[in-house]
């Protein structure tokens, strides 16, 4: 714990304090290569959108730890409403980075078949990763509903609600933790403070001492944690996931960390990010502060370093190509999975639609006919 009440475990030399969650080496490793995996996918996909290929992307680098740290307290039976800035967790599951990439491209085999916008993902296996929204905050009472339904099916399964600091000015945030405080709904409501909405400072978005404290209003425990700190992150988010098991209720917990990259791929942080800032937080680098640790546990070396992003960046690029190889979705799935019969008025202006594309010579193979 430091000075600051914040809760760390990695110590600058890399030795651990007594708050050590204790997970095996077999996990610190996979934790390790998930981050280097986001790393990856955050450098891939830079170069595919500013190459035209994708329309949009969401670099991570910087909050890896907090994501990684976070989803490895959970279990795979349990559910995530995550932020758009939630790679780590998805990877970490075992979701596979072709199925993301078919997302970033919106193509035929996106599992929301190009209906949302790239980052959006949604998957259902191997864990619940639910369908990222867009509105800020509005996935927290979406969250609760969810924890909420599981603890009157008496089922054993906790609820992750990942959000920014930016979200704890949405009336999602505010209804989300209220209802769960009140019901002691089995979710960890884990606020990512990375210090900015897109330009917008934390000292713009609270008067609150931290993020930590709103949880005492709302009757529930709030824990500030080291968010760089991949340990400290599992240790409160386990702790926060057992308690929400064992019918204790929620609690927030505020990972303090810095997104050192641009809020997406549209943004100039050089705007308004000072220098020197982005460089106290390089020093401050999780994949670096994590290195160090397995360091001195002689689990890692340079090299180790070397060959896992070299083979992270093999895996993105070779999934971005299968994704880019894949044809768009059928000009018919516009009209799909909505109705059970498709309305005459829907039929109709689907007809005209489809008519219209073939004349202008770009309907594809399968397109033009109606999924009934
Ligand atoms: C209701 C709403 N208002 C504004 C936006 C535009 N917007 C998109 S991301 C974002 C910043 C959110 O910041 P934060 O919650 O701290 O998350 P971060 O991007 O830093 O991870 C804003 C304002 C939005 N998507 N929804
Ligand atoms: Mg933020």
């Amino acid at each position: 714990m430091s000075a600051q009440g914040m809760l760390s475990v990695i110590e600058p030399d890399g030795g651990i304090n007594g708050h050590d969650p204790k997970m095996s080496n077999e996990a610190l490793l996979h934790c390790y290569r998930t981050m280097l995996r986001v790393r990856a996918f955050d450098d891939v996909c830079l170069k595919l959108q500013r190459a035209g290929r994708i329309g949009f992307s969401i670099p991570n680098k910087g909050v890896e730890a907090t994501q990684v740290g976070a989803a490895s307290a959970l279990e795979k039976t349990d559910w995530i409403f995550p932020s758009y800035r939630d790679f780590g967790m998805a990877l970490y599951h075992g979701i596979s980075p072709v199925d993301m990439m078919h997302n970033m491209y919106g193509n035929a085999a996106d599992s929301a078949k190009g209906r949302q916008m790239p980052v959006h993902f949604s998957f259902t296996e191997p864990i619940k990763f639910f369908s990222i929204s867009s509105p800020i905050g509005t996935h927290i009472i979406q969250a609760v509903g969810a924890a909420y339904a599981i603890q009157r099916r008496k089922e054993p399964h906790v609820v992750l609600a990942s959000f920014g600091d930016g979200g704890t000015s949405s009336l999602g945030f505010h209804s989300g933790l209220n209802f769960a405080a009140v019901w002691k709904s089995p979710v960890v409501f884990l606020c990512q403070n990375n210090q900015w909405a897109i330009s917008c400072p934390s000292s713009q978005q609270t008067a609150s001492e931290s993020y930590a404290i709103k949880a005492k209003a709302y009757g529930m425990p709030g824990v500030k944690v080291d968010g760089n700190d991949l340990l400290a992150v599992r240790r409160a988010v386990g702790e926060a996931v057992e308690r929400a098991r064992k019918g204790g209720g929620p609690t927030l917990i505020e990972a303090f960390t810095f997104r050192m990259g641009g809020h997406s791929t549209s943004d100039d942080p050089t705007r308004y990010v000072p220098k020197e800032l982005l460089l106290e937080w390089e020093r401050k680098d999780p994949v670096a502060n994590f290195e160090r640790f397995l360091a001195k546990k002689k689990l890692w070396d340079p090299a180790a370093r070397e060959k896992i992003a070299a083979e992270s960046f093999a895996e993105i690029d070779a999934a971005a190509k299968v994704a880019e190889a894949t044809p768009r979705p059928g000009i018919e799935t516009i009209f799909s999975d909505v109705y059970r019969d498709v309305p005459q008025h829907i039929r109709r202006q689907g007809q005209a639609a489809f008519d219209l594309a073939r004349r202008k010579g770009d309907a594809a193979a399968g397109d033009g006919a109606f999924p009934l």
